[in-house]
């Protein structure tokens, strides 16, 4: 089942945005599998950020994403990596639409609120930067049942 890197940047860690952010991505059907609320070195930030290297924004994003902590995800679902980008909402908040995550939450692209990885390559990427294999569960929710 296809996986993706979710984050919520340190911006919507200190707005209280966790557990909306949470709620969205179970409401839409995809399932949480790990998970951890961490600060990210300045190593880390530059490798997560790499591709952004030659970028003008380039320092400015890695002082953010290092300023406090963020809630690192991995969720599992059917085409999980680009609807969780349709649900962020475009990058610049500015043109994210009303019910996506940055349309609702955020009003400036450096911050704005939640990273998701862009692609297969860098989903598998991105987890395995901030997850080792066994901080990954994989349990399916139609096998448990609380009620009976
Ligand atoms: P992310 O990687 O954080 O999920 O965001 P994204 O794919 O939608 O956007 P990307 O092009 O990868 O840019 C990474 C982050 O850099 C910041 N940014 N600032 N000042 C600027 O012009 C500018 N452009 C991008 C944003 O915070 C963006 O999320
Ligand atoms: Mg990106």
């Amino acid at each position: 089942m296809e996986k993706t890197f979710l984050m919520v940047k340190p911006d919507g860690v200190q707005r209280n945005l966790v557990g909306e952010i949470v709620n969205r991505f179970e409401n839409k059907g995809f399932t949480l599998v790990g998970a951890k609320l961490m600060n990210i070195s300045q190593e880390l930030a530059e490798q997560h950020y790499g591709e952004h290297k030659e970028r003008p924004f380039f320092g400015e994003l890695v002082d953010f994403i290092t300023s406090g902590p963020v809630f690192a995800m991995v969720w599992e679902g059917e085409n999980v990596i680009s609807t969780a980008r349709l649900m962020m909402g475009a990058t610049n908040p500015k043109e994210s639409a009303p019910g996506t995550i940055r349309g609702d939450f955020a009003v400036t692209v450096g911050k704005n609120i939640i990273h998701g990885s862009d692609s297969s390559d860098s989903a598998a990427r991105e987890i395995n930067l901030f997850f080792k294999e066994e901080e990954l569960v994989s349990y399916d929710k139609s096998m448990i049942s609380w009620i009976n």
